[in-house]
């Protein structure tokens, strides 16, 4: 390595870029405040600190954040993308967006939902079963609101292999394959109009988890009256998609519901470890409001939160699935569904009362605690699953709901009661016993301890620290925080607003990510991350090293499978045949040309294409796009996808590369002539 001009200057040994950081971090003095000039740096980093008018701090905190070009991030946190539809990921702690996935909204550079049969096939498939009504007035979904991403899990820890995350608007749920980050499934769940929280895993991802947000309208038989018998007219459910372990499908056939009341169904979390079988689901809205405020009833708002108390339902999916398993299911829209009298006969579901309007619902790493954040409280209610379990067998009741669930009795279910700060909603955890509450309504993190044997310290349940975060935080995730070994190290903060952190960029502004220091005796915030890209939810954060991205594709392969394609072509067998009205193009693809190149068809005839990217160079995208045809391809190296077209449209159609692939990439142009 050869010696700088810049190492000369400050005396710094080649090669020795650690002890070189090493000895500037030393020399930070205990200034905070300082403007321009007091970095209390010396040498060469001191005078560009100075010169910038960084402090101390501010210094130290690059430091803690920068990852140096070529150098990698530590984990990658998967970010929903809300109302994008999309999901992004994120390295931290760079804080460097590292790529937006393709998931309910088609995305042009990646070529979903533009022809490639992997992606379009998502945009018209779904299930069959039980398949929603659409309004065909607006043509197919393409968009979703992106909320809850769920990583697969292995014994409760993140394994790295796939990410399944809900649509919030329409009742879906989509999984992505992390060996080439693209999405593979979208189900169209039956029963469900919508969902929200209730997206996870169960420890070892024998079923991702999605229930009903809003209840869905059961009775059909008069819908325009359907709210005033809101009771009988509409229910929640329970999804538990039974997931195939070989490839991370999602198997209806295999899967059940468990039918729930019409309460609003919220935030969930799976059991683990002492908790294991079990599930949490939130809700708010007990009190079954339904709006109506032209004729005089209060709004949802209002009506929602009049009363004291919601419910958590407590499910043992252990035992819903034996119950599948003896057959004591309906089956509805092509969903096995346990009635709300079976589910309660065989003792599968409670209900836990929980303070005023209910949010967040996350269990510790232990699986003994259920941290309950309510909007309207500001507590933190902490059960332990000890003291639900013991309740349950004691029949422990205090009352039983309007559709026969028992409520367990709140003081035998509850642990703590810890004051954190004005609208708790969610909560994370780190390695030592500490839960992090986020604050909304306080644009703050609460840091509180748990009880043994999460935290082992001295004082339990006990608010430790608060920092103010910028502004109005949603989520907020620590390393690694749904599993069982959380590294905690660092937490994002997922503000929705960001008022003054960032120039104004128009009039819908960024929301803002902060990356708070978890390591310091006070949290600190370290960085602010503008997300110019849908409005995130929940996020969560997996060490970078579990990823196993491929770098290509073996040749010919077809996303869908995974698998070599058995019409993939290869140098060589390349041509165009003609059946009817049907022209099979078989098309080769690398740098710089297209082979065949001119394809004439008449108007009308049906265009089935087989394109595969021939090339085994890892990064060597080529696209492919056909003007005025909505076709808009992208085929990595050694990538296969078919399209299919009715070519409709005369003309001479210019197709071409969309990726600037080579020297010659302009040339790399073909024709189609439609006569
Ligand atoms: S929700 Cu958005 S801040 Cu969808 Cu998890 Cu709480
Ligand atoms: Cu291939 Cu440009």
């Amino acid at each position: 390595m050869a010696v700088t001009r810049r190492e000369l200057i400050t005396g710094a040994a080649a090669g020795a870029a650690g002890l070189v950081v090493g000895g500037v971090v030393g020399k930070v003095a205990g200034d905070d405040g300082g403007g321009g000039g007091s970095s209390g740096l010396s040498g060469d980093a001191g005078d560009i600190a100075n010169a910038r008018g960084l402090a101390a701090d501010d210094v130290a905190r690059a430091v803690k954040t920068f990852v140096p070009p070529g150098k990698f991030d530590e984990y990658f946190i998967f970010s929903s993308g809300g109302h994008s539809g999309q999901i992004l990921v994120i390295g931290v702690p760079s804080m460097r967006i590292l790529k937006v996935i393709g998931v309910f909204s088609p995305e042009p550079w990646q070529g979903y939902g533009y022809g490639a049969d992997w992606g379009e096939e998502n945009f018209i498939s779904g299930t069959d079963a039980g398949k929603k009504p659409t309004s065909a007035a607006r043509g197919p979904l393409t968009w979703g609101d992106t909320h809850h991403p769920a990583l697969s899990e292995t014994g409760g820890e993140y394994d790295g292999r796939y990410i399944y995350i809900n649509d919030r608007a329409n009742g879906r749920i989509a999984m992505v394959d992390l060996r080439d980050f693209k999405t593979k499934q979208i189900v169209d769940v039956p029963n469900l109009d919508s969902s929200h929280g209730g997206c996870f895993v169960t420890p070892n991802t024998d079923y991702v988890h999605i229930s009903t947000m809003t209840p869905t309208l059961v009775n059909k038989t008069n819908i325009h009256s359907a709210l005033d018998n809101y009771d009988k007219a509409f229910r929640g459910f329970s999804t538990f998609l039974k997931v195939d372990p070989d490839n991370g499908k999602m198997l209806v056939n295999e899967s059940f519901q468990v039918e729930l009341p019409p309460y609003t169904q919220d935030l969930a979390d799976s059991g683990k470890l002492e908790s294991d079988g079990w599930v949490f689901i939130n809700s708010y809205n007990a009190e079954m409001a339904t709006g109506g405020n032209l004729d005089g009833k209060p709004s949802i708002e209002a009506g929602a939160s009049a009363g004291d108390y919601d419910y958590m339902h407590v499910i043992n999916w252990r035992k819903a699935e034996e119950v599948v398993k003896a057959g004591k299911t309906s089956t509805i829209n092509g969903m096995k569904v346990i009635s709300l009298e079976t589910a309660v006969e065989e003792g599968l579901l409670y209900l836990m009362p929980e303070p005023r309007s209910p949010h967040g619902i996350d269990v510790s790493p232990s699986g003994t605690y259920l941290t309950v954040g309510g909007k309207l409280d500001p507590h933190v209610t902490i059960y332990n699953i000890n003291k639900v379990k013991a309740a349950i067998e004691a029949k422990d009741y205090e009352k039983i709901d309007p559709f026969g669930v028992p409520i367990l009795k709140f003081d035998s279910v509850m642990e703590a009661r810890i004051e954190v700060g004005a609208g708790p909603l969610h909560t994370q955890y780190d390695d030592k016993g500490h839960g992090y509450t986020s604050l909304f309504v306080a644009s703050a993190v609460a840091k509180f301890s748990l009880g043994k044997p999460d935290y082992d310290g001295p004082n339990p349940f006990t608010l430790v620290d608060t920092l103010p975060v910028h502004y109005n935080i949603g989520h907020l995730c620590t390393m690694e925080g749904d599993t069982i070994k959380p590294d905690g190290k660092y937490l994002v903060a997922l503000n929705k607003w960001s008022i003054d952190r960032f120039p104004a960029v128009g009039t819908l502004k960024p929301q803002n990510f902060q990356l708070v220091d978890l390591t310091t005796e006070k949290m600190d915030i370290i960085t602010d991350m503008p997300i110019g890209i849908g409005e995130p939810h929940y996020v969560q954060a997996i060490r970078a090293d579990k990823i196993k991205s491929w770098e290509v594709y073996p040749p010919g392969t077809n996303p869908v499978t995974m698998e070599p394609d058995p019409n993939a072509i290869s140098d060589g067998n390349e041509g165009v045949t003609r059946s009817g009205n049907t022209v099979t193009v078989k098309l080769s693809i690398t740098r710089s040309r297209f082979k065949p190149d001119i394809i004439k068809v008449n108007k009308g005839d049906k265009v089935i294409m087989h394109l595969t990217n021939i090339e085994s160079t890892p990064d060597a995208t080529h696209g492919f796009a056909i003007p005025r045809y909505n076709v808009n391809i992208s085929l990595d190296a050694g990538e296969y996808t078919k399209l299919e077209f009715e070519a409709d449209a005369p003309g001479a159609f210019a197709m071409y590369c969309t990726e600037f692939c080579s020297a010659l990439h302009l040339e790399m142009q073909g024709w189609i002539l439609v006569a």
